[in-house]
């Protein structure tokens, strides 16, 4: 009986845990360290609030009404007066007290009323109000922080559902400083593409900003301010902000490649682009994000396509196992070597779309990077480059140092907390908290480094660190927010200021929508241009891009191997020892990190980057995070049950060589092909069929694994010699397509099996990865027959396995149309 209730209580207490996403080891007086419970979560907050208040009132007591605090000086930080062309200072320095504006919804986020009331007093009292400033700022920029602060906080202000509900008290002055300023920022949209031009001058228009400065603009500049203002024109219910800033953003996107790939930078005169590369960093990060975040705020279909569209694209041919390369465009081919710190916004966009397994991959790579530098170089390079060099190759593998702590890998930590509750994360945020008390904070705010190396500080706190960087960690410990518990499809905009659209409002615009052109008697235009002839009109007979770049043609293969050596690559094997540092604890806990106990690649990204990932002299004390002892023993949960050959669970590094495949349309006869063919069909006993038509395998991608006898494979198992003796060796065409010889999969193999040639796996197709035994079905095109197509590159065998230059593929099978 006393077994029975003894065995009842720790269920319901399992119950609880897993109810909660959190567990309970907090005794009487105070926490045990990461023991996660609530009186822990409760002291993380406040001590996140507490920095926040340090740097806020800094600002207000020594920068107010500048837009910015010098945290190590302690003094304004103000834009360069005496030079306006010195754009880098200027962009974001608009004379408009930038800090506090885009603080008022972390103080509304912390619930602070009576901070939130005054911050919204000092807007009311001393900001321009028609914003007629003598400053050329960045368009973006200044909607992001300036335009998004003040809608978000006049959300807050007038929904009596929130903390800082300001009720009569207010009346409505927040929203009508956004209008002003969104019509200071629209000349910029006077082009003839439709694209905004990246800055303006807020009191004179374009007129006083040179040409220079205008040449070029980002994906993500010219795109993103839709969001802004589409929501300013639900709020005002003036269409002009939405119709013209979605014009641009439909036509950023019209000027995508053949393969759905973005550019990252163009002409906003002509819509030519400035380079062929794109990836999810800087320069086209928001693109995405506003194409999922508008779908959901604004629950538009047009806008989930878009998102559906890129983030395939991008998947097909960006995606590597830990993070989203930078690739050419036109060839899907990766062309640097290197990943940038605002990419560690994505996992947390690919939560919030339901890729959460992804997500976490990816997170995984910049934690890494965190456990490297105690930061986020704003560039890290995956291969080593200037091994020659002058620079110390630590150096070199960081080739711009800098980490103005950015917020997007906190960001990221939040969404992937939020969605999976695993403590893992909360580790994740713990560290960072730790980090920013210790490396980062000032007499008067927050600085960043300006080398993640050396450890060299910058005194600067850019307004996002009061924004975002500590809301989202004041989110995560803080589990009861209001934010969390309301349903009203809330998104964070790209400066992490909350938007939402109630039903009143969006039932008011309905009825009250009109094209309202006003602004125009008031606001400057461009320089010799008849006002009357305004923008707008012009941008609906705007242009539409026709010119593609010209396909290539022919099958190409991309040797991941030489991808490597050349433009920086992926899975490049290393050793085939096994990478799981940790013996198992003794101590069986039943409580869990699902990171930590179930995901067998834990510890795989330090062996394979292992000549890049460097960490810093003055870090050398540092621990993995993940590998804290106390947190290990408390959250891994190791137990005989989960030991694996004597081992902890982690896989062993592959020994086998992987190619990227592209086909392209000189292998059909057909039209080009829907990239979106091809599907998942679960077949509900563990395995996944992809259907795709042969006929349309032009443009589809596939990753190869070459297998050869006694080779570990991706999957972390033996390539046993038994599967080469059961195959077809009919209609071999060229076994040594793919010269295998030199690479390092050949260490480990059985030298009599080795003779027998090669055979290939398919372990992705466009970016989904097949599982193990993951089965590709192909529809047969009549040209294909059993002797070969396309010059003898492709055939099929008695198994009716795919051959690729006569090698056949194990799991593409050739099926009778
Ligand atoms: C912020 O201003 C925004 O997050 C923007 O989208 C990207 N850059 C900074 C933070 O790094």
């Amino acid at each position: 009986m006393q077994l029975l209730s003894r065995t009842l209580m720790q269920l319901l207490f399992l119950a609880l845990v897993t109810l909660l996403g959190i567990t309970s080891v907090c005794s009487v007086h105070g926490f045990q360290q990461f023991s996660f419970c609530e009186e822990e979560l409760r002291h993380y907050r406040d001590e996140t609030e507490q920095l926040f208040r340090h740097a806020y009132n800094h600002y207000v007591e020594l920068a107010y009404p500048f837009d910015e605090v010098y945290p190590i000086k302690c003094r304004a930080r103000t834009r360069n007066f005496e030079d306006p062309l010195d754009h880098p200072t200027n962009d974001v320095l608009g004379n408009f007290s930038a800090t506090l504006i885009d603080s008022l919804t972390t103080l509304a986020v912390l619930g602070d009323v009576s901070a939130f009331r005054s911050a919204v007093r000092l807007v009311e009292r001393d900001l321009q109000p028609d914003f007629s400033i003598d400053a050329t700022v960045q368009v973006f920029e200044t909607t992001i922080r300036i335009l998004g602060g003040l809608l978000s906080a006049h959300l807050y202000a007038t929904d009596p559902t929130k903390k800082v509900y300001l009720g009569s008290d207010y009346d409505g002055f927040l929203l009508q400083r956004a209008q002003r300023l969104a019509d200071r920022l629209l000349p910029a949209y006077s082009t003839r593409t439709g694209i905004p031009l990246p800055r303006i001058n807020l009191a004179h228009g374009l007129r006083h900003v040179p040409a220079t400065l205008q040449q070029e603009n980002n994906a993500a500049a010219m795109a993103c301010p839709m969001l802004e203002f589409t929501m300013l024109s639900y709020l005002t219910h003036d269409d002009k902000y939405r119709n013209i800033a979605r014009y641009a953003f439909d036509v950023v996107w019209s000027l995508k490649s053949k393969l759905d790939l973005l550019p990252m930078s163009f002409s906003p005169h002509d819509g030519t682009p400035f380079n062929k590369f794109t990836g999810t960093g800087a320069s086209i990060d928001s693109f995405y994000e506003y194409a999922l975040k508008g779908a959901i705020l604004f629950d538009d279909e047009e806008l989930w396509d878009t998102w559906e569209g890129s983030y395939y694209a991008l998947r097909k041919h960006s995606r590597n196992d830990w993070f989203y390369a930078n690739i050419d465009v036109d060839s899907g081919q990766v062309i640097t070597p290197w990943i940038d710190s605002l990419s560690a916004f994505f996992p947390g966009l690919q939560v919030l779309a339901g890729d959460l397994e992804d997500a976490k991959m990816k997170h995984l790579m910049f934690l890494k990077l965190w456990n490297t530098y105690g930061a986020l170089p704003e560039r890290w390079e995956f291969q080593p480059q200037d091994l020659t060099g002058e620079s110390p190759q630590e150096l070199s593998c960081v080739p711009l140092p800098w980490y103005p702590l950015r917020p997007e890998f906190i960001e990221s930590t939040y969404f992937l907390y939020r969605a999976t509750k695993d403590v893992f994360y909360l580790k994740v945020a713990w560290t960072i908290l730790e980090d920013l008390k210790a490396l980062y904070k000032t007499p008067c705010g927050f600085a960043g480094l300006q080398n993640v190396v050396s450890g060299e500080r910058q005194d600067r706190m850019e307004t996002f660190v009061l924004s975002e960087t500590l809301k989202y960690l004041y989110l995560i410990f803080d589990t009861h927010n209001e934010l969390h518990s309301d349903s009203s499809n809330t998104v964070f905009s790209t400066e992490a200021h909350p938007l939402w659209l109630r039903a009143s409002d969006l039932a008011a615009y309905k009825s009250c929508r009109g094209f309202n052109n006003s602004h125009n008697d008031t606001v400057p235009v461009l320089s010799g241009e008849d006002p009357k002839e305004s923008f707008f009109v012009r941008l609906l007979g705007a242009f539409m891009l026709s010119a593609f770049p010209k396909a290539q043609k022919g099958l190409r293969l991309l040797p991941l191997n030489q991808l490597s050596a050349k433009n920086g690559g992926q899975l490049k094997p290393q050793s085939s020892a096994r990478m799981c540092a940790i013996s198992p604890s003794s101590s069986a806990a039943f409580l869990h990190s699902s990171m930590l106990s179930e995901f067998s690649r834990l510890f795989e990204i330090e062996h394979r980057y292992s000549e890049t990932l460097l960490r810093p002299r003055r870090l050398f004390h540092r621990t993995q995070m993940e590998l804290n002892p106390k947190f290990y023993e408390t959250w891994s949960g190791w137990d005989q049950a989960k030991l694996h050959d004597g081992m902890c669970m982690c896989l062993a590094a592959p020994t086998t060589e992987s190619y990227e495949m592209l086909f392209s349309e000189a292998l059909s006869d057909l039209e080009a092909p829907d990239a979106r063919s091809a599907r998942q069909v679960p077949l509900g006993n563990g395995t996944v069929m992809h259907r795709i038509e042969l006929a349309v395998l032009a443009g589809v991608r596939l990753r190869i694994e070459v297998l050869l006898p006694g080779a570990l494979d991706i999957y972390g198992r033996k390539i046993e010699q038994s599967l080469f003796e059961s195959i077809s060796r009919e209609n071999v065409l060229d076994k040594n397509m793919f010269d295998v010889s030199d690479t390092n999969a050949a260490e480990d193999q059985d030298s009599s099996a080795t003779s027998m040639g090669p055979l290939y796996r398919a372990t992705a197709v466009d970016g989904m990865m097949l599982p193990f035994d993951g089965v590709v079905h192909l529809l047969k095109l009549s040209a294909l027959n059993s002797e070969s197509v396309s010059g003898g590159l492709l055939g099929y065998n008695r198994e009716n396995m795919l051959l690729i230059g006569g090698v056949p593929v194990i799991n593409l099978l050739v099926d009778e149309a």
